[in-house]
């Protein structure tokens, strides 16, 4: 119901709506649309009312609700309709919340947004900063047909999808990914993505994309350790603050949008988009992980996605896992 209060603001925004006319076409009382209204204004919704001109939407609250996003999408399997898009006002970790949907049998495509998580993670059991209403947690749930060890490149295009999703919205800003999946801007952290799957052998079961991305924190907003490495849209934007919303929904659009090219097509077209974005190919880098690290110039991708580094000494490894550290 509230839903289609809003619904039917909107439409007759800017001019103000009686609450008798909106009462009639949804054949409910006078008195439930005040109480829905009420409501509404509860959750952020700022809009007026006065008695003889009715009420009238002034602005919606750029918080991740599914009506809202899902108005913004146009895809086909992530979150097709926003049945499909779960929202939370304070979550552990969205991915956590995903994967326990994913269990019960949740299908392809569902999507869990949070405004605030407690103990967002990162990759290796690392910490995600994820303060409230200031950036996009969102995790996303596929169950591609291929066999675990193809599943890299997933990860690839959930970075390409970000970017995009940003330069829709700010096209001015650059994001660049650093292999395989971190996004900089101006060599600072601006998103990050933890792809976990669950799989037997030859099999996934399914995998959960989670991407956190730092949208509106002025610079205090980050924990003092991470103020010389993150920044935020907010920071890169000119101090001037962005809609949460636009990119939320630019990010699953692109996704939808590269993971249908990939299903069809298959990694080389994943490649080619994340290329677009790297700025590890060519550089002198370290990769370390857990009981290894290898020094040398990040020369190409392979066809899965691996990067392959080259020493001075001539050698060359492909790792489909670790962290970069560019020299
Ligand atoms: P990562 O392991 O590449 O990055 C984690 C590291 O990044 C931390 O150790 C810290 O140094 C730094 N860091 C922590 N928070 C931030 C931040 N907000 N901005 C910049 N740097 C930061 C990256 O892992 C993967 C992050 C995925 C986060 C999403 S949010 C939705 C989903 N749910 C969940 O729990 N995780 C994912």
């Amino acid at each position: 119901m509230r839903e289609e209060i809003i619904s039917l603001l909107k439409k007759s925004s800017p001019d103000p709506l009686s609450g008798e006319v909106i009462a009639r076409q949804l054949g409910i009382s006078r008195t439930a649309v005040w109480k829905n209204i009420h409501a509404l204004q509860e959750k952020g919704y700022n809009i007026t009312g006065s008695p003889r001109r009715g009420y009238l939407l002034q602005k919606i609250p750029d918080l991740l609700y599914p009506g809202e996003l899902g108005e913004k999408l146009h895809t086909k399997i992530i979150a097709p309709n926003p049945s499909f898009i779960h929202h939370y006002h304070r979550v552990g970790s969205t991915n956590n919340v995903l994967k326990e949907m994913a269990e019960e049998g949740a299908a392809e495509g569902t999507v869990v947004v949070a405004e605030l998580q407690e103990t967002g993670r990162g990759r290796m059991g690392r910490h995600w900063s994820s303060p409230q209403g200031k950036g996009i947690y969102l995790s996303l749930l596929l169950r591609p047909p291929v066999s675990p060890q193809h599943t890299s490149p997933l990860t690839l295009l959930a970075a390409a999808a970000a970017c995009r999703g940003i330069s829709s919205v700010l096209p001015r800003l650059l994001p660049g990914i650093k292999w395989p999946n971190d996004l900089l801007i101006g060599g600072r952290k601006v998103c990050g993505i933890l792809c976990e799957i669950k799989a037997e052998i030859d099999l996934v079961h399914y995998l959960v994309a989670g991407i956190g991305i730092n949208v509106n924190m002025a610079m205090e907003d980050f924990p003092s350790e991470l103020r010389q490495s993150a920044t935020s849209l907010l920071l890169e934007n000119e101090g001037v603050v962005v809609s949460r919303l636009a990119v939320a929904a630019g990010v699953l659009q692109h996704f939808d949008e590269l993971y249908a090219i990939y299903l069809e097509k298959g990694t080389a077209s994943v490649l080619s988009r994340w290329r677009e974005y790297d700025i590890t190919l060519g550089r002198s880098i370290k990769v370390q992980g857990p009981g290894f690290s290898f020094t040398g110039t990040a020369s190409e991708l392979d066809d899965n996605g691996a990067i392959v580094v080259e020493s001075e000494t001539g050698e060359r490894k492909s790792f489909t896992t670790g962290e970069v550290i560019m020299n």
